[in-house]
């Protein structure tokens, strides 16, 4: 997708004073999304919608009634909820920080609200606040927190856009009814009742009037000074960039910015999605993104029981080994000299390193970089903690570097480069 939700009007100057620690270092942390619709997984009375999950409510989906959604949560009961379990598995993965659905656009609050009883404590008979659980595992393991919270849309709560039109007693609802009786009491909630947290990650403005994005805004500040805010508050407010979803830029993007991302094609766990990015596209779409100077969040969906799907935490728990064994080529790195990728992979850089990170291994053993400036003093091929020497020859701008005609690594294979004196920048004319 191609659409940008906004720039970043705070940039750098957020990180100031302890604000965003786990953001601009991380540049990889999970997404969770997770909700009533997680209870249906794709299926509404035996037919499968296949789409994005969390929108299974939508005309353009299943259509499901109002009243009929609300009953969903009579039998939602997801006893397999494992708050330590998914903590371990985000830091298994590599990732630094946990961004968790507290409301999707269907407005079913997934932690004990007082606002509105249309909530996982008081509408299921699971009746735990998993948002606490999960809370209190991520500061166990020193991971970062945050909710993802959908101020706009609300399907189910009357004056929310796409909800409906009018109250139980069937006198008109407006947007601002929605504001005042749920969105920013709820929002207070989710920034009083969970300790300090990390990001408040909104979503979908769309046609939000600027002054209920700017009161919800400046409430979140007072409360969580140090809490990240994403892009998609609306109105260019918010302390960094949120490029579209799933979109990984193909140029160089300033400032701070994040992408998200789903580990197969859906946010939340539908049965049929079994299309999970493989270890090997996590990694390069990962670094990619720092590559490209930005964070990647990448989003996992757990099922009407709370697991996560088998399959795609195998391969975050392989992406995360690699990460283990590499880390220096993504904490803490910076852009690609280059704008974009190249053929074989791409780049990052920390410090004095340059990280050539390679995907299609060469099979002639010659490795190009193409319009390269500056002198290198070094190249060595990464092997976890051992190196060997690699040679090369610059001409004009032309490096080729001679590599084993095997790649090292199965996954991504890792050239550190050092150069001589300071970086000249690329020629990409
Ligand atoms: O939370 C995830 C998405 O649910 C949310 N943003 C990410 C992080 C999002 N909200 N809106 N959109 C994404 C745009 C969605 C548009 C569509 Fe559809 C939903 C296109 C396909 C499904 C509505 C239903 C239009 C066609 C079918």
């Amino acid at each position: 997708m191609e659409e940008m939700w906004g720039d970043t009007s705070v940039t750098e100057d957020a990180l100031k004073n302890g604000k965003g620690k786990f953001f601009d270092e991380s540049n990889f942390g999970m997404f969770i999304h997770w909700g009533l619709f997680s209870n249906l997984g794709g299926v509404w009375k035996d037919k499968t919608y296949y789409g994005i999950g969390e929108w299974i409510m939508n005309p353009r989906m299943a259509g499901i009634p109002v009243d009929d959604y609300k009953k969903i949560a009579n039998d939602f009961n997801p006893v397999n909820f494992d708050a330590k379990k998914i903590a371990r598995l985000a830091k298994d993965a590599g990732m630094k920080y946990i961004i968790i659905t507290s409301k999707h656009h269907e407005g079913f609050a997934m932690f004990d609200s007082k606002v509105s009883d249309f909530n996982i404590v008081d509408a299921t008979p699971f009746g735990r606040d998993p948002m606490h659980e999960l809370a209190d595992a991520c500061h166990e393991l020193g991971l970062g927190f945050g909710f993802y919270y959908s101020h706009n849309q609300d399907w189910t709560a009357p004056g929310g856009t796409r909800g409906p039109k009018v109250d139980q007693n069937g006198k008109e609802a407006t947007f601002k009814d929605y504001f005042y009786n749920k969105c920013k009491p709820q929002v207070r909630e989710i920034c009083t009742n969970y300790g300090e947290i990390d990001f408040v990650w909104f979503d979908t403005p769309g046609d939000m009037e600027k002054k209920y994005v700017v009161e919800l805004a400046e409430m979140v500040r007072e409360l969580q000074p140090k809490a990240m805010m994403c892009s998609r508050v609306g109105y260019g407010l918010g302390d960094y960039a949120s490029v579209g979803d799933m979109e990984v830029p193909t140029k160089r993007i300033k400032g701070l910015w994040e992408t998200c991302d789903t580990n197969n094609d859906s946010w939340s766990y539908a049965w049929y999605d079994n299309n999970f990015k493989s270890p090997k596209i996590i990694l390069g779409r990962l670094i990619e993104t720092v590559g490209r100077g930005g964070s990647y969040l990448f989003n996992v969906g757990p099922n009407a029981l709370g697991e996560v799907p088998q399959i795609g935490a195998e391969f975050l728990e392989e992406a995360g080994a690699w990460i283990k064994k590499y880390p220096q080529v993504i904490y803490g790195a910076g852009p690609s000299p280059w704008d974009y990728k190249l053929a074989w992979g791409d780049v990052t850089t920390n410090g004095e390193s340059m990280f050539l990170a390679v995907s299609e291994w060469p099979k002639d053993g010659k490795l190009h970089l193409p319009g390269f400036k500056s002198e290198i003093a070094s190249a060595r091929l990464l092997k976890g903690n051992r190196s060997s020497k690699v040679n090369f020859k610059a001409n004009n701008g032309w490096v080729t570097f001679d590599v084993p005609f095997e790649a090292p690594e199965k996954l991504i294979s890792v050239i550190e480069v050092k150069l001589k004196g300071k970086h000249q920048g690329v020629d990409d004319t």
